[in-house]
């Protein structure tokens, strides 16, 4: 390995031994699972792509905080330390952890929603926050720059927003009826790309001359401020944590879903600037939904692991890891000639599999089909970010149309080695080799919200 990509920066110190399955066993498992990975038992999964939401490995130094979690009902200790690191990484007042992020979008979103007929507008929301967006009676607008669609077409930031797009559509929809703008940092859906600094403020700006709100989707807000970093001119010297909370001082609100850069197993965060009203309003509605606002949802113990790992994940030396650890998986299947989203992002590589197999229409699942195609190959659990994780328009019922039929292999935090990546990398290129053979699928049962998760298909013949 040379230096082109960083080696681990830790020991391995517990192991958990994974099985491997049989080509037969497989098939079997696939079709008792309707086809749909996420009904597979994980124990039937070699090397899990699925997520790498809340499937990362904690540090020694968070098992040794969760001794110390004091699991009082109100104001713990624990909530005080997380607290104290919150506001020093965001520079914002107020604060409360939830269970996770789909808690935080739960609470916060519904507060800005407060007539009929309102909209938010990201640059691409992602499953839960578009459902949550749904539920608070709203709807949900992406705003990306074009570029994030061509997918071998370099640009250093393509999670940026179109800012054009952006104000014509507050123009359209009249200002007072945008509920908000929600930067996704970095940009999950379109391939973890990164928003750029100057975007971010632009965004700001607009945001502050129709008086909106602007909120940060900070799952990988980490991962984000290292390739600002990286790429953006005037930041090649700074620290992590100061581009973090520069990024926040643009913005009214950071929600996280703690399982991505937080470096925990469970947990979330709602984190609000410094409008009062708004804060004591999400207190009010979390009591019912997510607990007592110095705990929401969480234990002691748990908050103590966040209150680590939050600081963990702005370590430079593990960014750099984390982030060549991807890009090594994406060099190894862009050199073998897969379709991939480039540049290479910060938590997953996307296939793009309109391009593997274009024989199969939207509405069949090209990238399902890839997905289990993998699986079948060799254990491999990816995820399907596509027409089938898009659902369908809730107002027209129509699937809505989407430029996105990609494969997500999503590599969870200080797991897996680079010899695992070569494994992927060669069962992929096998899949690859032999793409003219995958068929689509349609659905046996379609739940009527997020129904990615529970769907079940069968082969279209
Ligand atoms: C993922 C998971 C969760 C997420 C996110 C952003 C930018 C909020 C949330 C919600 C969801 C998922 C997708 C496919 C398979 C498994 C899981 N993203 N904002 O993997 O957070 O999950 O904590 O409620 O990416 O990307 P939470």
């Amino acid at each position: 390995m040379n230096n082109k990509y960083s080696a681990e920066p830790f020991r391995i110190k517990m192991v958990e031994p994974i099985k491997e399955t049989t080509r037969a066993e497989r098939e079997m498992l696939l079709k008792n699972a309707g086809y749909n990975p996420f009904s597979l038992k994980s124990e039937d999964v070699y090397i899990d792509l699925l997520t790498d939401s809340g499937t990362g490995a904690m540090s020694q130094e968070q098992w040794s905080a969760m001794i110390l979690g004091d699991e009082a009902y109100a104001g713990s200790k624990s909530f005080y330390k997380l607290d104290a690191v919150v506001k020093n990484i965001t520079g914002y007042k107020y604060m409360m952890p939830v269970h996770q992020g789909r808690g935080a979008e739960q609470v916060f979103l519904p507060q800005l929603v407060t007539k009929p007929g309102m909209v938010y507008i990201s640059n691409i929301h992602f499953d839960t926050t578009r459902a949550h967006v749904e539920l608070a009676g709203a709807r949900a607008i992406d705003s990306v720059i074009k570029e994030c669609f061509i997918m071998d077409h370099y640009h250093p930031f393509k999670g940026n927003f179109d800012l054009e797009k952006l104000e014509s559509i507050i123009l359209e929809k009249g200002a007072d009826h945008v509920a908000g703008i929600i930067m996704t940092l970095t940009n999950n859906s379109a391939g973890g790309q990164p928003v750029s600094m100057e975007n971010i403020k632009a965004v700001r700006k607009i945001a502050l001359k129709y008086n909106i709100k602007t909120i940060i989707d900070g799952a990988r807000y980490a991962e984000n401020a290292y390739f600002i970093k990286q790429r953006e001119k005037g930041y090649e010297n700074k620290a992590i944590i100061d581009i973090a909370r520069e990024m926040c001082s643009y913005a009214d609100a950071f929600l996280m879903s703690a399982k991505k850069d937080g470096l925990v197993n469970m947990g979330g965060l709602i984190v609000i600037n410094d409008d009062e009203a708004l804060f004591n309003k999400c207190k009010e509605r979390a009591i019912p939904y997510e607990g007592f606002p110095t705990y929401g949802g969480m234990n002691g113990r748990d908050i103590e692991a966040m209150a680590v790992g939050l600081m963990e994940a702005l370590d430079e030396r593990y960014l750099k890891y984390r982030i060549d650890q991807v890009r090594y998986l994406g060099d190894r299947l862009r050199e073998a000639g897969i379709p991939i989203q480039y540049p290479i992002g910060g938590h997953a590589v996307f296939v793009d599999c309109k391009q593997v197999a274009p024989h199969i229409p939207p509405h069949q699942f090209p990238a399902l089909a890839v997905c289990n195609a993998l699986y079948l190959e060799a254990g491999i659990r990816a995820v399907e970010i596509g027409s089938l994780l898009m659902g369908r328009d809730p107002d027209t019922h129509e699937n809505v149309p989407t430029e996105m039929e990609y494969m997500r292999l999503t590599i969870p935090r200080r797991v897996y080695t680079y010899r695992h990546m070569d494994v992927i990398a060669d069962a992929m290129i096998h899949v690859y080799e032999h793409r003219n053979e995958l068929k689509g699928y349609e659905f046996v049962y379609e739940p009527p919200m997020l129904r990615h998760f529970t769907a079940t298909f069968k082969i279209k013949d």
